[in-house]
């Protein structure tokens, strides 16, 4: 009989990094609670962490290499699956380019360090451009904020959420979605503290949220006009002198550019676009202007829309003209221990090095825009896209008119997957390669330390064996690469590549290694986020660039947009955006019974008034439909939705044919992403728009 044994890790579903105490019995997973020794989470959790076991224990998981053939699925070995990877890839760039081979990459690698120390080696030796990642249907916009006003897309500002006296959270909703580019486990009692000690929570937002709920004031908002909204609160700074930079003053270039930019802008012109009053928006300044420390805080609201790249830039400009940028309570700085931006000085960006080659939009991070995806698959030509790789992704959900993938995916010459399922995106692969997750992988945030309000480190040990014929991803990535270029593998790991920037990094005099981390399973704390960016500022000239010019340009097609194409507005009255759901992550967790049990939450909510006018009942099924689609889902109506928008959860629709998801595929729902459209995206940075997409709504 085995004993009762105590596990601890961070979980790494979202960006929380939450830790975790896992009580198990060999195999046999006797409880999931949050670690109170976590010195970061101090043991916080929400419902999806205690999934992680069905993830483990799931019968659907893959557990073999397998192969698409005329009777079906087959199991093959790895060194077949490998070796005709290789051949085919190989094969299809030498008649058709280099090119010619396209990767997608999902949201799970930003939470494997494996595949994230491992993607580059893999990439060197597949040597294709045509690169796509769900960061084009997420936060882009922030790394070209980034880029252009401080040198480096990664060196991004995030809320001091636990020092600050005014937070503005404008589409954001981080009570359900835990915090995104703001890693802030149990983000809600530390939203409460703000207001514990005098300070103030504003939230901006078209429906009003879980976050809303909580705020002290929530200001209803048209879908898509954020940009004008930060633009008249920069001007009422400038026109109520209330401008102060702050110790930052002497490296920041720039501001009379900005002072004339924003100028037209004033609260009243912008008024009756953001549905918003102008005297609430000269007060909203004022309040942040006035508070001891502030931060603006924006996420996919104000990224995933036709005005991302704007909305980014300008959430920095206001931090900056208050004197809130790299301040106590303000926006600030990780120093993680494993420093991604370590020794990228000077080095230029990708952005605009090439344009996609129908679409023309721009390249960056070594990524074309995923919305372009699908027409580079289709569209015949030179550098087309013949062969597909997936790693960790579901595209056919949750990219930007998503539909589309499913004909382009059908139409390659060969498609491969690296998944934990046979899902709507993998069914289209002729070899699906299975990884491990979860439990079964050891851990630690490259990514998300960078992005954390307080600097701390971890690494979590395996807490299983792989079970199976899995490899780890990052398994995978290496025996793909040695297939691909014919080397012998060199024998370095991911944990041997942490050890290395762990011990060069920031906190190596002081004796950080990966062995200190294991030493330390709750993790290790460094301690509140300090003052830095004059050392960790990238720009080439070492100065913080408030209007680069990409921006002041784009300017004129916000004006141009009309905002609102009146002929498009009475065809598709209302303006969609999305929600996020507390028991559901993206795509892939709904096969967990536990996170899907309880009532159909894929409906479509609306305003009362609007529902009485369309004839919809509460629970009576509507045709939601656009210019691309069309879907049908239950109407739920409350009074949290601004009149003329409607809100559905991303990350449904598992009712396609031929998944082995048996859990998922028997719920209700449906994909968002089918009614969304590949044509609409911030052509700034080439992010998807998927908030304001205009649709009609009716009776089914
Ligand atoms: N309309 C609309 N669309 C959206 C959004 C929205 O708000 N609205 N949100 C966007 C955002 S922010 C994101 S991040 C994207 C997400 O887009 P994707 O990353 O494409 O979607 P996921 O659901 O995260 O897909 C994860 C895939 O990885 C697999 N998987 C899970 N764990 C592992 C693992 O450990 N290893 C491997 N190899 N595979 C694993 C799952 O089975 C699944 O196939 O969706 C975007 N799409
Ligand atoms: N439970 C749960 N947690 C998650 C995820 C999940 O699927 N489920 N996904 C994870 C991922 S991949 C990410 S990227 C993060 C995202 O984290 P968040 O950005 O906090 O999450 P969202 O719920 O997408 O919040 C976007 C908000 O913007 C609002 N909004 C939509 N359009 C507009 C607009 O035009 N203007 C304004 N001002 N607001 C608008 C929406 O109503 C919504 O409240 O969440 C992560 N955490
Ligand atoms: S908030 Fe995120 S990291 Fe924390 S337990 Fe939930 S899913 Fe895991
Ligand atoms: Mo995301």
């Amino acid at each position: 009989m085995n004993e009762t044994k105590t596990h601890y890790r961070t979980c790494n579903i979202c960006e929380a990094m939450c830790g975790l105490e896992i009580k198990h019995r060999g195999e046999e997973i006797l409880s999931i609670k949050g670690d109170k020794d976590d010195p970061f989470s101090r043991g916080h959790i929400c419902p999806k962490a205690v999934a992680l076991q069905d993830f483990y224990n799931d019968k659907d998981r893959l557990k073999t290499p397998i192969r698409r053939t005329a009777e079906g699925w087959k199991e093959i070995s790895w060194d077949d699956a490998l070796e005709e990877i290789a051949t085919r890839f190989r094969g299809i760039q030498q008649s058709h380019g280099q090119n010619s081979v396209g990767v997608y990459l999902g949201n799970p690698n930003a939470h494997n360090f494996g595949n994230a120390i491992m993607l580059p080696r893999f990439f060197k030796a597949l040597g294709t451009n045509s690169r796509f990642s769900s960061a084009s249907a997420d936060q882009l916009p922030h790394h070209v904020a980034s880029n252009y006003m401080l040198g480096a897309g990664m060196l991004i500002p995030v809320p001091d959420i636990d020092h600050t006296d005014f937070m503005l959270i404008i589409g954001a909703n981080p009570i359900v979605s835990n915090g995104s580019l703001m890693t802030a486990p149990g983000v809600g009692k530390r939203l409460k503290a703000i207001q514990e000690r005098g300070g103030k929570v504003v939230v901006v937002d078209p429906r009003r949220t879980e976050t809303a709920k909580k705020a002290n004031q929530h200001l209803f908002i048209q879908p898509e006009t954020d940009a004008l909204l930060m633009l008249a609160l920069a001007h009422t700074l400038f026109e109520e002198k209330r401008v102060n930079l702050g110790h930052l003053e002497p490296i920041i270039d720039e501001l009379e550019q900005l002072k004339a930019a924003v100028r037209p802008y004033s609260p009243d012109a912008v008024s009756a676009a953001c549905g918003i009053d102008a005297d609430t928006i000269r007060q909203l300044a004022r309040d942040m202007a006035d508070a001891k420390s502030a931060v603006c805080y924006s996420r996919m609201g104000a990224s995933t829309q036709s005005f991302g790249g704007l909305c980014q830039w300008l959430n920095n400009v206001l931090n900056i003209l208050t004197g809130n940028f790299d301040r106590r309570g303000g926006a600030m700085f990780p120093q993680p221990a494993f420093d991604l931006i370590a020794g990228r000085k000077g080095k230029r960006s990708s952005y605009g090095r090439y344009q996609s080659r129908v679409r023309k939009l721009p390249f960056f991070n070594s990524e074309f825009p995923v919305a372009t995806l699908a027409e580079e698959i289709l569209t015949p030509g030179d550098g087309q896209i013949r062969a597909m790789l997936t790693i960790a992704g579901n595209p056919v959900l949750s990219a930007p008119g998503g539909a589309k993938l499913d004909d382009a995916f059908e139409s390659l010459d060969f498609m491969v997957s690296v998944d934990i399922y046979l899902n709507e995106t993998t069914r289209h692969a002729d070899i699906i390669l299975p990884s491990t997750t979860g439990l079964e992988v050891p851990h630690y945030d490259v990514f998300f330390n960078s992005f954390a309000v307080r600097n701390t480190a971890k690494f979590s040990e395996p807490m299983f064996e792989k079970t199976g014929n899995q490899k780890h991803d990052w398994e995978i990535l290496r025996d793909l690469a040695l297939h691909l270029t014919g080397l012998d593998d060199d024998g370095v790991t991911p944990e041997m590549m942490l050890d290395g920037g762990l011990k060069h990094g920031a906190y190596g005099d002081q004796g950080m290694s990966l062995d200190t981390l294991k030493a330390n399973p709750h993790g290790v704390d460094l301690g509140p986020l300090q003052p830095c960016l004059e050392e960790r500022l990238q720009t080439e000239d070492g100065r913080i660039h408030l209007a680069p010019q990409l921006y002041l340009d784009d300017l004129q097609r916000l004006n141009d947009s009309g905002l609102l194409d009146s002929a498009e507005r009475s065809a598709y009255p209302f303006a969609m955006i999305s929600r996020r759901l507390p028991r559901s992550h993206n795509t892939w967790t709904q096969n967990s019974h536990r996170l899907v049990k309880g009532k159909d939450p894929c409906t479509v909510q609306l305003n009362a008034e609007d529902a009485k006018e369309l004839g919809l009942e509460d629970g009576q099924i509507a045709q939601v439909s656009s210019p691309v689609g069309e879907i049908c889902l239950p109407v739920e109506i409350n009074d949290d939705m601004f009149s003329g928008v409607v809100s559905i959860p991303q990350g449904w629709g598992h009712n396609r044919s031929d998944t082995a998801m048996s859990v998922a595929s028997t719920q209700p729902g449906v994909s968002i992403n089918d009614v969304t459209d590949t044509q609409r995206v911030d052509e700034l940075t080439g992010n998807a728009a998927f908030n304001g997409t205009r649709v009609n709504v009716s009776a089914a």
